[in-house]
C-alpha cells in the first residue's frame, strides 16, 4: 500500500487523542474533489430513493431533510466515489489516528444540507450512540465537497469531549435537542467549540464520541459533504441495527468481516 503521502504524523496522533478531532484543510485539491461533487449531484438528482428514510417518491421526513439529505454507501454505485471511500491516504490517516492494525469502512455517506431560510442546524451530538459497535474507537473522515464556512454549515467540535465516552443518542431533526445542553444540565463545564471552516477538498477526522454540530446553511447553494466511517480492528459488531445493510450476515460479538466492510488500510 502507498502510505508515503499520508499526512498523519506522530504529533497529529497526539493532538487527535487529546482533542478528539483533527483538521487537514488541503487534504485534496479543489480540482481533485470535483468528481466527488459530480457524483453526489447525480445521486441527489437521479437517485432520490437512496436518501436515508426516503418515502413518498424520494422525500425524507420533513424535519430531517432540513438538516440534511443523507445517502449511504454511494461507493457501491459510483466508481468515482469508490476512489474516496476506499482511498488509501484517508484510510491510513484513520488507521494511524485510531492506533489500529487495520481499519475497515462502516459506510460512506453524502450529507447535503439544503440552502436558505428553511435550512436547520445539525444538532450537537455524538456518532457512537448510533453505531452497533463496541468498544468505542471508530471515527469519521468528513470531506468538504464545497468550501465550508460558519454561514453555510461547516462542522464545529467541542475539544476533548470524546473523553466522556459514549452517551445517549440525540434526535437530529428535533428542535432544541443537544448533547451540550444535556451535559450542562448535569453541570458539566465544556470548553468552547471550534469551527472547521475550510476549502473544498479539506478533511476533518473526528472520534465517534466527539460532540459536533453544523449550523444552518444560510447561503443560496446546498452544502455538500461526504463522510466515511472507519472501524478499527479492535471494535466488534454488537448485533444491533446496521445502517450499512450487512447486519443479518454478521455475528454479534464478532469482527466486521463482510464485503460491505472491506479492510481499507493495514493488515
Ligand atoms: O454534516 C453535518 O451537518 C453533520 C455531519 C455529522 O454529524 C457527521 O459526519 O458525523
Amino acid at each position: 500500500m502507498d502510505t508515503k503521502n499520508c499526512p498523519t504524523s506522530v504529533e497529529d496522533i497526539e493532538f487527535y487523542k487529546e482533542n478528539g478531532f483533527i483538521q487537514y484543510p488541503n487534504f485534496f485539491s479543489k480540482e481533485e474533489i470535483k468528481d466527488l461533487g459530480d457524483a453526489v449531484d447525480d445521486a441527489i438528482t437521479c437517485n432520490r430513493d437512496r436518501i436515508l428514510g426516503a418515502e413518498n417518491g424520494g422525500r425524507g421526513s420533513e424535519d430531517y431533510e432540513k438538516v440534511f439529505n443523507q445517502m449511504v454507501n454511494l461507493w457501491c454505485d459510483y466508481p468515482s466515489v469508490k476512489s474516496y471511500s476506499l482511498n488509501q491516504r484517508l484510510a491510513e490517516s484513520a488507521r494511524r489516528l485510531s492506533e489500529s492494525q487495520h481499519v475497515r469502512i462502516y459506510h460512506d455517506h453524502a450529507m447535503i444540507k439544503p440552502a436558505g431560510e428553511t435550512s436547520k442546524e445539525t444538532n450537537w451530538h455524538q456518532d457512537s450512540p448510533y453505531w452497533p459497535m463496541d468498544p468505542i474507537g471508530s471515527l469519521s473522515a468528513w470531506v468538504a465537497v464545497d468550501d465550508v464556512t460558519i454561514s453555510n454549515g461547516c462542522l464545529n467540535f467541542i475539544p476533548k469531549s470524546h473523553k466522556f465516552g459514549k452517551l445517549e443518542p440525540i434526535a437530529l431533526g428535533k428542535e432544541g435537542e443537544s448533547i451540550i445542553k444535556k451535559m450542562e444540565d448535569k453541570e458539566y463545564e465544556l470548553p468552547d467549540s471550534v469551527s472547521m471552516e475550510m476549502p473544498a477538498g479539506g478533511v476533518t477526522f473526528h472520534h465517534g464520541c466527539t460532540f459536533h454540530h453544523a449550523g444552518a446553511n444560510n447561503s443560496n447553494r446546498p452544502r455538500r459533504a461526504f463522510a466515511i466511517i472507519y472501524i478499527p480492528d479492535y471494535v466488534c459488531f454488537t448485533g444491533r441495527g446496521d445502517a450499512a445493510g450487512a447486519a443479518d450476515e454478521m455475528t454479534a460479538g464478532g469482527p466486521w468481516d463482510h464485503p460491505l466492510h472491506p479492510i481499507v488500510a493495514g493488515t
